[in-house]
């Protein structure tokens, strides 16, 4: 199995280039739902320790539907498929333009939520326009044992976010750990008070919001990812999520670009257009780094061929 590996802000993506499972050739909806239920251990084989590392998002390679995008794509961690994955679409971008399989310019990309465009402006840098992100509840309380009440936004930018600004615990990196527990146990009081999406889509990632001390930046956040790893990037569908809030709460106009950074620092330049319902289109700009070409081997009498699974 060939991969390449970048990172996006720090956050790495594996791009998964041939030897994938059958997913026949339903939508990318329906072939996510197949990956998730019947192929879980070929992605956390490819995720997990000792061939994957923490933090590291999948991107599957896959046709697309519309034959106007340059490639279909399902994303995953080692613990859940995802709608989409804006840091992983940065990285896709990057490594296309390293396989020599897309120019500077502009492009689609099909995902399981939708098809998003990426603008290539030079070898490492992306614009993601993203598919239409929206607020979906604002001041949802939750209460959380030994803490007490934690009030948030559950909005949606291609995964599902439930937002707290500003963050009870400041967003400094030696502060990880903490935060990274307090946020865990959100998600999961979020999902047993059953606070998610219209349908009932479970919180899948949980933000923590501040401003940034750092000039030329205007906010910091700390994202949570479903495997209870921090995304070492500002997360494009979650800053998505936070760009949809800011509109919703008429806190950012349409055009304006804000500059997010991570936990870690790395920045992300975002704006929004509105689209023609109540919902926003955001644009994400961030930088990829090709890291790896690599071929996995799986060997059957290898203990751990699947990842170190507990
Ligand atoms: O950038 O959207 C994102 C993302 C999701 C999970 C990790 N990164």
């Amino acid at each position: 199995m060939h991969v390449i590996d970048s990172h996006t802000g720090g956050e790495p993506t594996r791009v998964i280039l041939d030897g994938g499972p059958d997913l026949g050739l339903g939508s990318l909806a329906k072939r996510a739902q197949v990956l998730a239920a019947e192929h879980q251990l070929f992605y956390q084989s490819i995720m997990k320790e000792p061939r994957g590392q923490p933090a590291m998002v999948g991107a599957l390679l896959v046709e697309p539907v519309d034959s106007d995008c340059v490639t279909g794509v399902i994303y995953f961690d080692s613990e859940a498929v995802l709608g989409m994955c804006g840091h992983g679409t940065i990285g896709l971008a990057v490594t296309l333009a390293y396989l020599g399989r897309i120019d500077v310019g502009i492009h689609k990309i099909e995902t399981p939520a939708g098809i998003v465009e990426i603008q290539l402006s030079d070898e490492n840098t992306v614009t993601v326009t993203n598919i239409e992100s929206r607020r979906v509840r604002a001041n949802v309380s939750l209460e959380l044992d030994g803490v007490g009440t934690i009030t948030g936004d559950v909005a949606y930018g291609g995964n599902w976010f439930y937002i707290i600004d500003p963050s009870p615990i400041d967003l400094i990196s030696s502060n990880i750990r903490k935060l990274t527990d307090l946020t865990i146990q959100i998600r999961e009081q979020a999902i047993k008070d059953g606070i998610g999406g219209e349908n009932g889509e479970p919180i899948d990632h949980v933000i923590l919001q501040s401003l940034s001390d750092n000039h030329n930046v205007d906010a910091r956040n700390f994202v949570l990812c479903p495997d209870d790893t921090y995304d070492r990037s500002p997360c494009g569908t979650g800053s998505s999520a936070r760009l949809a809030c800011l509109a919703a709460d008429g806190q950012l106009c349409p055009g304006v670009e804000i500059v997010q950074e991570s936990i870690i620092g790395s920045p992300y330049r975002l704006s929004y257009q509105l689209a023609d319902n109540d919902n926003i289109i955001p644009q994400i700009t961030g930088q990829a780094f090709v890291t790896a070409e690599t071929k996995l081997i799986f060997n059957q009498l290898d203990p751990f061929k699947s990842g170190i699974i507990l």
